[in-house]
């Protein structure tokens, strides 16, 4: 494993999922820095924080330095040129997980597509910087090789968005005959690690790869189960997580999408999380379901983990996320396999009652997780 000095706010729940992502992509943290704010326009952190940094970075001799925050592109510059490090920033780390699982060829392109968007975004402010004469040249090259290396990134772009526009149609033309099948759908949505697929290896008998890794899942696996003595389609789907950059989902989008027109939407939760963690992944969740169009009632709450609780603390957990009487919510564990014919009925019943013909277009992304 690659050792990492990781630099993150200074709230446990920040920290946790810090190094959860660093373990995801295979980095050890070995020295933590924790900090009120990450904002500061030269570094991002403090001057005196910097030279404090210096010295632990001769003493450990990290791989790299973690920045949970997204960095612009002149703080990344200044922070890797007087550290003497390579800098990954909290895009840059989600961006090296999802290219270490990406398996799929859809996946894979979806990938590529947030990387090309990256490498532009960067490219874009760099340019910008040279003009200004704040940063001498552009990776040492002049204004005709900036160009080239621009309109490289454009067409490879551009090429792979036709792919992911080809298999985009293919879903589409998938979904339409399973309508004209009459085929019910199931998604299951939720935080990364939450155990949706934990969930829907118990519901179909399958083996798909669970982990204690984030983002353990890219790609949408769906398959046919049984409910009501009735033939139903059920999909797995690619986690959420806060603060994911605006061209990731952009590039995820077209997975994503399946939860617009599916029937019923299980949202899984980790009701064994703490209060804090537990109600902001909620709240990143109904952000992202909104974005997309999935009206409420289509949506179940599985509180999963329950095994890991007594009934007063998964009463309490359901209270913090107010879904007393308004919500149809059931605690689960996938894992023992705790009312899950329960969970069948519940959606039994509400694939039963009829779906709104009209659906909302789903909004921009971009906006969604802004959280
Ligand atoms: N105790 C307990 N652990 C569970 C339960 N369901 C899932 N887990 C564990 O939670 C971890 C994450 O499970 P996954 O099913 O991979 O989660 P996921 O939501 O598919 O995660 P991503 O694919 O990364 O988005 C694994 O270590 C599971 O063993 C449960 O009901 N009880
Ligand atoms: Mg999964």
């Amino acid at each position: 494993m690659k050792t990492a000095i990781l630099i993150t706010y200074d709230k446990e729940d920040s920290i946790r999922e810090a190094v959860a992502l660093c373990e995801a992509a295979d980095y050890k943290p070995v020295h933590t820095v924790e900090q009120k704010y990450l904002n500061r326009p030269k570094f991002g952190i403090s001057e005196e924080i910097v030279k404090r940094l210096e010295a632990t970075i001769k003493r450990l001799d990290p791989d790299v330095v973690v920045y949970d925050e997204i960095l612009k592109p002149s703080q990344n510059y200044n922070l890797a040129s007087r550290l003497k490090i390579n800098i990954l920033d909290r895009e840059a780390l989600i961006l090296e997980i999802f290219q270490s699982r990406a398996k799929s060829s859809e996946s894979q392109l979806q990938v590529k597509l947030a990387q090309l968007r990256y490498e532009m975004s960067k490219a874009k402010e760099k340019v910008r910087l040279a003009k200004m004469g704040e940063q001498p040249g552009f990776m040492g090259i002049g204004k005709f090789e900036v160009d080239v290396y621009y309109n490289d990134i454009k067409n490879r772009m551009y090429t792979v968005k036709s792919k992911l526009a080809k298999a985009g149609k293919q879903r589409e033309l998938h979904r339409q005959s399973r309508q004209r099948l009459g085929f019910k759908t199931i998604s299951l949505a939720g935080y990364t690690s939450a155990g949706k697929t934990t969930l829907f290896n118990n519901l179909t008998g399958e083996e798909q790869q669970e982990g204690k890794e984030l983002f353990t899942t890219l790609s949408t696996t769906t398959r046919k189960i049984m409910i009501n003595h009735q033939d139903v389609l059920i999909s797995d789907t690619v986690g959420f997580i806060s603060k994911l950059p605006a061209y990731m989902i952009e590039a995820f989008k077209s997975t994503l999408e399946e939860l617009t027109y599916t029937d019923v939407v299980i949202v899984v939760i980790d009701a064994s999380d703490p209060d804090f963690d537990l109600k902001k992944k909620f709240q990143s969740c109904i952000s992202t379901l909104n974005g997309l169009g999935v009206e409420r009632d289509r949506i179940i709450f599985a509180l999963n983990k329950s095994d890991l609780l007594t009934p007063d603390q998964i009463e309490q957990k359901a209270k913090q996320l107010k879904f007393e009487d308004v919500r149809k919510w059931i605690p689960i564990s996938a894992i023992t396999g705790q009312n899950i014919p329960k969970l069948k009925d519940l959606i039994a019943k509400l694939l039963e009652t009829p779906k709104p013909v009209v659906k909302k277009k789903p909004v921009e992304f971009g906006a969604i997780y802004e959280n």
